[in-house]
């Protein structure tokens, strides 16, 4: 292992928080690239449960070099407050690194984000509201305040021109209460002055770490169907969850990249709104709803469930160019009779096996299932991939004959232990 990219390849909350969490055992240095505190990435070890946020899960692992990258939105507040957890439970964060030009979120981000999901009414995209979409849209129209600014100089002057042109649009365009300049540019030096020592060019650390041969551990965020380009727009998010959105987003080449590696559920879920053909509005879904403890990382929302649809996986497959993928929560499906997976969509009379560009397509898109005989046993006290039921590893292996990637890791509950080599 040199550099290793791993993505989320569903709607996100694939569980990626753990496999970074094990890999991280053998990692020089691990790198969040893209979104902000609206990812929600839980670990569980030595009996603890962690909810990492904006800091990689490499954190726990006290040589580990965690990289914020220039991909991803910084809050700051929500950066400081999980630290000070971090510290407070014993975790030591001097590896913690955040690179110059990491965008802010201030908080009209997240009055904006509010405001605009309030404005929308039925055809709400249910963000996070963490401020994360008007954070890049900052970015995007080039009027973004950066990391590099928040601890120079010139934060004072900058600062002035992007409260008096929100303060513009905020009582303007939304009817908002104005943004108090002096509070606002308090709380913002206060903040500089918590994060000044762990700001540098990570771009700049990561290839002198690979250049001397240290591994890299590239984590992804929410998952390949809510990225910008290429997930269900406009029930997305604003960043690139895929692998291309590492190479802008931690500042580093294609080329240097070694591994893509996939993480999946044994089903589906979805936190927001937005087609989700799989989707299942019934008591399978309550199961699967409970005994999986889908309920949102970050907002508690609870999440929609739905059976495994391998159009996804293929497509996740292609975009991200994956190498390997993870198949977690395997034990949450033990007790359903019968499981089914959805091998291609029926559109139009027409079989589709390649997932749909435009989201009115895929509303009418019904999926074509294959049915499995369930396992009733609990199978979180496996800990041999080949001590699972046969038809556990009957499912699996459908899985990877009919994604084109290799399965090399099953899930099979959140511990460390429970991540079975394949
Ligand atoms: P946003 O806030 O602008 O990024 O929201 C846009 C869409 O992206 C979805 N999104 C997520 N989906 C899954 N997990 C995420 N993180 C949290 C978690 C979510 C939570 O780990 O559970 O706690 O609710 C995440 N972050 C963003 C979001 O639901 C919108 O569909
Ligand atoms: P992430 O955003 O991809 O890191 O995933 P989240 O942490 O948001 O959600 C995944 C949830 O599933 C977390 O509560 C994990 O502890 C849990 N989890 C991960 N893998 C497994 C597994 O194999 N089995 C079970 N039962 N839970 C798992
Ligand atoms: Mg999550």
């Amino acid at each position: 292992m040199s550099v290793i990219a791993l993505v989320g390849a569903q709607w996100g909350d694939e569980g990626k928080g753990k496999i970074i969490d094990i890999m991280s055992a053998n990692a020089d240095v691990v790198v969040r690239a893209m979104g902000g505190d609206n990812a929600g990435h839980t670990v569980v070890v030595g009996g603890q449960t962690y909810k990492l946020h904006l800091i990689p899960s490499g954190i726990l692992y006290k040589n580990a070099i965690c990289v914020i990258g220039n991909g991803t939105v910084i809050n700051p507040k929500s950066l400081i407050a999980e630290m000070d957890s971090l510290i407070s439970r014993g975790i030591d964060i001097s590896g913690l690194r955040i690179d110059e030009r990491a965008h802010i979120i201030f908080p009209h981000h997240i009055i904006i984000d509010e405001m605009n999901e309030k404005l929308k009414g039925a055809g709400d995209i249910g963000t996070t509201k963490k401020g994360i979409g008007p954070c890049y849209m900052d970015k995007a129209e080039r009027t973004g305040l950066r990391i590099c600014d928040l601890i120079s100089g010139s934060f004072t002057d900058k600062l002035r021109v992007v409260v008096d042109a929100k303060n513009h649009i905020l009582s303007n365009l939304y009817g908002a209460s104005l943004l108090d300049f002096d509070a606002l540019l308090n709380q913002y030096k206060a903040y500089a002055d918590r994060l000044r020592g762990y700001v540098c060019d990570t771009s700049a650390l990561v290839y002198n770490a690979i250049k001397q041969n240290k591994r890299v551990l590239l984590e992804g965020a929410q998952g390949a169907l809510l990225d910008l380009d290429l997930g269900t727009y406009p029930y997305v998010t604003s960043s690139h969850p895929t692998t291309g959105g590492f190479c802008v987003g931690a500042g580093i080449g294609p080329t240097l990249i070694d591994e893509c590696i996939g993480i999946s559920k044994a089903y589906t879920t979805r936190v927001g709104k937005g087609p989700f053909p799989t989707e299942l509005d019934d008591e399978i879904g309550n199961y699967i709803r409970e005994n999986g403890l889908e309920f949102g990382t970050t907002t508690g929302r609870p999440r929609r469930c739905g059976w495994l649809d391998l159009v996804i996986l293929r497509f996740a497959v292609r975009i991200n160019g994956l190498t390997q993928l993870v198949v977690n929560k395997l034990d949450t499906l033990s007790g359903i009779d019968i499981l089914k997976i959805c091998v291609d969509y029926e559109c139009d009379g027409k079989l589709l096996s390649d997932f749909p560009s435009n989201i009115e397509k895929l509303q009418y898109c019904k999926p074509i299932y294959k049915e499995f005989k369930g396992w009733k046993q609990d199978i979180s006290g496996v800990r041999n991939y080949d001590d699972l039921p046969n038809e556990t590893k009957t499912y699996v292996s459908f899985i990877e004959e009919n994604i084109g990637c290799r399965i090399t890791m099953a899930g099979v509950g959140s511990k460390r232990e429970q991540s079975l080599n394949r």
